[in-house]
């Protein structure tokens, strides 16, 4: 891992002085940002420090606020705030990095200012990226905050991942499937979605603190709630189906995987039998479904193209699966497959679990928004080599977008969708890295390993 992160310092450094050449600066101060209490309280939320820095210094490392990096044309010099501290630990070097930056630490913000202010002196345009705002008395922040034509091109590159970061997303993939096995395993024994979160978290090897998102863990029609967040501790009657969302992190870089179950138990249960061999049917579909686009993906294919023909493939299984008794193209045409799938295909995976730059198409900032009927689509860009994103189609039934279908008449099978409304939906996600030759699926490669 320290070869490649040697090489991953290498290349960043050169992408950062290209962008910032472009840019007419000649160094860039990198501040982790700072932790900010609940209203009237003096704690707060978890401090999650800005990716610029991180994707510079593993995340575990930064682990305080007010650490700062220079990007000046050399590797980053990463200054950090250690203040004499008897509250808490230090924050540990992780095993195998950190010695391809200069690190310097400091007792007090204000010596390190000092020194930090003596380095940029010998920079004629320097710039900051920061969460703070400008004003915030820091003696370090001179010059433009946040600019955009820098942020753009930095953002831009982000979705081209080195050697190291694709090394540690198959980590953070490998980390989620041991959690998403354990938190199968404890469905089946019939836990609770809290049991099922607290498995995830340690086969994960995490804490709540640690996830790269909060883990959707949703039990029979919460499963229709797309960002489902409670934990309930009861066990629901009956145990029907099982949707859990969720990643681990490894250096910062997140993994986000979904995977739906039926319950084994569903069978023997007169009242949603036949329902319950439906559903099962729907989640073998929706996973070769899956797969089939997954195996589509190649550089310079349209994301977009992609979203369209899950769609044009949702319509097929809503025709055959008599759910709606129209031909799968008049489905598609009049839009009925966006009631039962109103988000997009997939997103940028990185250093933020929705990575940046997913709809802007080139280094000055273009955005290309979704087209109308799509509004939900995070991934407008071309496909291209070393991406990483996520391909997460889902079946769901959601109560509030089914009303729609109210307007189409006779051609919905409602018997069908009631008996199916309690087991929520389905979503089959996988995190796919875009190789020279086609892709490689992160992710199923880590539970065919395990
Ligand atoms: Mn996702």
């Amino acid at each position: 891992m320290s070869s490649l992160y040697h090489d991953h310092i290498q290349q960043l450094t050169s992408t950062w002085s290209t962008a910032m050449t472009a840019c007419g600066f000649d160094a860039a101060v990198v501040h982790a940002g700072r932790t900010h209490d609940y209203f009237q309280d003096d704690q707060g939320p978890r401090f999650e420090p800005n990716p610029n820095l991180t994707q510079w210094v593993a995340r575990d490392f930064i682990g305080q606020e007010d650490c700062l990096a220079l990007a000046n044309g050399e590797p980053a010099k990463l200054f950090c705030y250690r203040p004499v501290d008897y509250w808490h630990a230090e924050a540990p070097v992780p095993e195998g990095l950190a010695t391809d930056l200069e690190v310097v630490t400091y007792a007090s913000l204000n010596a390190m200012h000092t020194a930090l202010t003596q380095h940029i002196g010998q920079s004629a345009n320097c710039c900051h990226i920061s969460p703070e705002p400008a004003n915030d008395g820091a003696n370090w922040a001179t010059g433009s905050t946040n600019p955009d034509a820098l942020i753009n091109r930095l953002h831009y590159q982000r979705a081209f991942k080195s050697d190291f970061e694709i090394a540690a997303m198959r980590e953070a993939s490998r980390l989620g499937v041991l959690g998403h096995q354990a938190a199968a395993a404890e469905f089946a024994n019939g836990g609770s979605e809290f049991s099922i979160h607290m498995a995830f978290l340690a086969a994960s090897g995490q804490t709540d603190l640690d996830v790269p998102y909060g883990n959707i863990v949703a039990v029979n029609q919460n499963a229709s709630v797309l960002h489902y967040q409670h934990k309930d501790r009861h066990v629901g009657e009956p145990l029907l189906s099982l949707l859990i969302d969720a990643g681990a992190r490894s250096h910062g870089y997140a993994s986000d995987i979904t995977r739906t179950y039926i319950h084994p138990d569903t069978a023997k249960l007169g009242s949603h039998t036949m329902a319950g061999a439906t559903f099962a049917e729907l989640i073998k579909r929706m996973d070769s479904l899956q797969q089939t686009l997954v195996s589509q993906v190649r550089s310079n294919l349209d994301y977009l193209a992609l979203h369209t023909t899950f769609h044009r493939h949702l319509a097929q299984l809503l025709e055959e699966s008599q759910l709606i008794s129209l031909s799968a193209d008049e489905i598609f045409s009049k839009g009925i497959t966006e009631v039962f799938c109103p988000h997009g295909l997939g997103h940028l995976l990185g250093l933020q679990v929705h990575d940046v730059g997913g709809q802007q198409i080139n280094a000055d900032g273009e955005q290309k928004a979704p087209p109308e009927n799509y509004p939900s689509l995070r991934m407008t860009r071309p496909i291209e080599e070393r991406m990483v994103f996520t391909i997460e189609p889902g079946l769901y039934f959601i109560d509030s977008l089914l009303a729609k279908l109210k307007a189409h008449g006779d051609c919905v099978n409602w018997d069908l969708i009631n008996a199916l409304r309690p087991f929520g939906g389905i979503r089959i996600e996988d995190n796919v890295l875009v190789t020279e030759s086609g892709c490689e699926n992160l992710t199923r490669a880590a539970f065919a390993t395990l």
